[in-house]
């Protein structure tokens, strides 16, 4: 399984089976290797090596296919529900350059004060478990190979269950995690002294295997209600969180700061977020940047969110990401989808490639505005970390309602969220370890008694039983599936048919699952248009029609819809009618065989036929036309009866004729080949001459039946016709040779 060929699909069935046995390759995070690449033509700074697969950019097509990796991890985030279905999307994505792949749990799932075993069905995202986290990393662990590139895999690890799920993640190799007492704090409403305590606890077993930890700051900006206002306070919670992980012995190479640029156009966003991202840059250099894009100003727009990112990307580059995140466009507007995940992806790539060393052209000013306002809001975060040490430290500050006021430090709204530090889950559950408190774990917060029982083993307690579940995997306990109505096998055969059968069925996120997005324009005002829209979806024979997003682009003028609905039938693969595969030579070759074997082409349209577009496309050199390859043509023009074809060949001395044919009324394009074939025959010069003919309606095939060397339908290219030139005009002169 661990070849696993492009080709061939990831088996969900053969990555569950004997899956109670599997343990995961490596633990810890793995940076990129970053040094300057020269790739194709060009050389890149910012750079790290590429991949053994993948899939590149779409105008990679014209520069031969390279796909440059940038120097910064890139992340994504994956959140349908299902553990199973979540697995092909990550292979999609480390196909398009993602390395470090989050996996979003379920909601609610940080007041659970415990571990969940199974693989239940989450909603906007998928219960973390430890069959789940064992399957996704034995997945990414075949997915690593494949790609040639590491892939770091993470989690939450906040929440009531923090030290517990730290333990688990350690075990099952995930190799980043999400942890900041303060986000239990401020947005789950969990104890305050659990938090932090539990935090100690956690940040130590982290800090043993080496995960990245990311803090929760950029919750305080999603929260705000003007999120540039919250900037000073971004930087103390940035503060607190990586200060404390330090000290707990997370290695500052691993704590990673979640920086989010706080403002989005149309604000004038890069004079709000440049001088954040510098200020917190230059207080906080011994960390690692985690650049997330801005959520906040999310609308339903996929473009608009798409541009917010790319400005994003654009501070990530005038100032430094080490980890840059993807947030999906559509993530405003229901839970991410595959093709919107991986559009996220090409985005970040895109960018960041595209900006490659702009820091070598470009400097920020040392001067005028762009330092005072890093300085301001440097000097508001300190007097906002003063005023919390003058009112009694950190938690009387919560309580106070310090954090997430709409006022710009020190100005104060008053609408801050205050927590009481003796409520909030979990209250009341903390209690001082006994005298003779002793835990045989490896990695373990504070007070541990181990001299009582061994003073050798004072650094290793779990040495006292013989080493715990961190050094022997196979002293965890793994439990399968609990839950015989909700689990992965029952999901996996109700889908069969799409995985393994002969079924195929539009998906978003499961499989199967048969939704499709249809995008509309109505010239009406915005209520028609989305009327108008639900209705075009039902009588479209979808079901469960909702508009998912709507733009007025004229008031009265017209209003663009798009809606999602469910398609319900299957296509059956084996009744589909596939396009015959057309082989294409690189340009290069083409062009190289044409200087030494000039070639020569008429070419025009049949009959009656008037219809230019199509044949000048794959002629002219501006379109891509075999022109570009160093063919010669000789362009009759439109109507040219079938016999000039042929002569005009014979006194050109070509060697080629393409005919273009787009009229099929009576089959008259299939009797122009025909004839063409015939009066070729009759002036024998047929075994000389290349018959092409080409159309919106013509195939291959039909085109071959009518005695043509080769047809060409819609959509074709001029390095396609080229290409069968090239080959079909060597073996012609091989035949002659012989
Ligand atoms: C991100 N887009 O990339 P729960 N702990 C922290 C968090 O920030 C979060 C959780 C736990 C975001 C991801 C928001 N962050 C989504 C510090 C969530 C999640 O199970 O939702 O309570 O925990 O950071």
């Amino acid at each position: 399984m661990n070849n696993i060929k492009p080709n061939d699909k990831l088996d969900i069935r053969e990555i569950l089976k004997d899956i109670e046995n599997y343990h995961p390759k490596r633990r810890g995070w793995i940076w990129r290797e970053v040094s300057p690449q020269k790739i194709g033509e060009f050389t890149y700074e910012q750079a790290s090596p590429g991949l053994k697969n993948f899939v590149a950019l779409p105008s990679a097509r014209g520069l031969k296919n390279i796909d440059p990796q940038p120097d910064a991890v890139i992340t994504t985030e994956i959140a349908s529900g299902r553990f199973e279905d979540d697995i092909r999307r990550m292979r999609m994505a480390a196909y398009h350059g993602a390395d470090h792949i989050m996996v979003i749990r379920t909601a609610g799932q940080s007041h659970i004060d415990g571990l969940l075993e199974g693989t239940p069905q989450g909603i906007g995202g998928i219960p973390i478990t430890r069959k789940q986290l064992r399957a996704q990393r034995k997945a990414l662990d075949i997915i690593e190979e494949e790609v040639g590139r590491p892939i770091n895999y993470h989690s939450y690890v906040s929440g009531v269950a923090g030290p517990e799920i730290a333990v688990l993640f350690t075990e099952e190799g995930v190799n980043g995690a999400h942890q900041d007492p303060q986000y239990n704090i401020l947005y789950r409403n969990i104890n305050a002294i659990r938090s932090f305590v539990d935090a100690a606890e956690s940040k130590k077993i982290m800090a043993y295997a080496e995960m990245a930890q990311i803090d929760g700051a950029h919750n305080a900006n999603a929260t705000a209600r003007d999120a540039w206002k919250v900037m000073p306070e971004l930087l103390v919670q940035h503060i607190i969180n990586s200060k404390f992980s330090e000290k707990v012995g997370i290695k500052k190479e691993n704590i990673c700061l979640s920086t989010v640029p706080p403002a989005a156009s149309p604000t004038p966003d890069i004079k709000l977020n440049l001088p954040y991202a510098v200020a917190l840059r230059e207080f906080l250099s011994d960390y690692k940047m985690r650049a997330q894009m801005n959520t906040k100003y999310m609308d339903s727009s996929t473009r608009e969110a798409t541009v917010t990112h790319v400005l994003n990307l654009l501070i990530s580059r005038l100032t430094s990401a080490d980890i840059q995140s993807t947030i999906t466009p559509d993530e405003g507007r229901n839970v991410p989808w595959h093709i919107y995940n991986i559009e996220a992806l090409d985005t970040a790539k895109q960018a960041m490639v595209g900006m490659d060393d702009l820091l070598s052209m470009v400097n920020l000013r040392d001067e005028g505005y762009l330092q005072d306002k890093k300085r301001e809001i440097q000097e508001r975060s300190v007097l906002m970390m003063e005023e919390i040490i003058e009112m009694g430290g950190y938690f009387k500050a919560v309580e106070a309602g310090m954090f997430v006021d709409s006022g710009e430090y020190p100005a104060r709204n008053g609408d801050g969220i205050s927590r009481d530090i003796n409520g909030g889950v979990g209250a009341g559950t903390v209690i001082k370890r006994d005298d003779d408190y002793m835990a045989p774990v490896t990695a373990h917060y504070g007070y541990n008694n181990v001299s009582q029982y061994n003073k050798e083993f004072v650094d290793d307690p779990s040495k006292l039983i013989g080493g715990c579940t961190f050094e022997k995997p196979n002293m965890i306990k793994f439990i399968d599936e609990l839950d015989d109505t909700d689990n992965v096998y029952l999901r996996m055969d109700k889908s069969e048919k799409y995985r393994s059968g002969n079924m195929l069925k539009p998906e978003v996120e499961w499989l199967g699952d048969g939704t499709v997005v249809v995008d509309l324009f109505f010239s009406a005002n915005e209520r028609i248009a989305e009327a108008a829209a639900l209705e075009t979806g039902n009588k479209m024979n979808l079901t469960d029609v909702e508009v998912i997003h709507k733009e007025v682009l004229h008031p009265s003028e017209g209003t663009r819809i798009q809606i999602k609905g469910t398609f319900n039938f299957d296509i059956e693969i084996d009744k589909l009618v596939l396009p015959e595969i057309i082989a294409v030579h690189s340009e290069d070759e083409i062009i190289e065989y044409v200087k030494k074997h000039p070639i020569k082409v008429v070419a025009g349209t049949a009959g009656n036929d008037e219809h230019s577009v199509g044949i000048r496309e794959v002629l002219d050199i501006k379109h891509g036309g075999v022109e570009k390859y160093g063919i010669k043509y000789e362009y009759l023009g439109t109507s040219v009866p079938i016999e000039k074809f042929v002569d005009a060949a014979i006194e050109t001395k070509s060697n080629v004729i393409m005919m273009s044919t787009i009229i099929s009324h009576d089959g008259i394009h299939y009797k122009s080949m025909k004839k063409l074939h015939n009066y070729a025959v009759e002036k024998g010069v047929r075994d000389k001459l290349i018959l092409i003919a080409g159309g919106t309606q013509v195939t291959p095939e039909i085109a071959r039946k009518n005695h043509m060397d080769q047809g060409f339908g819609r959509g074709t290219k001029g390095l396609q016709i080229a290409s069968f030139i090239l080959d079909k005009f060597n073996t012609m002169n091989e035949t002659n040779e012989d």
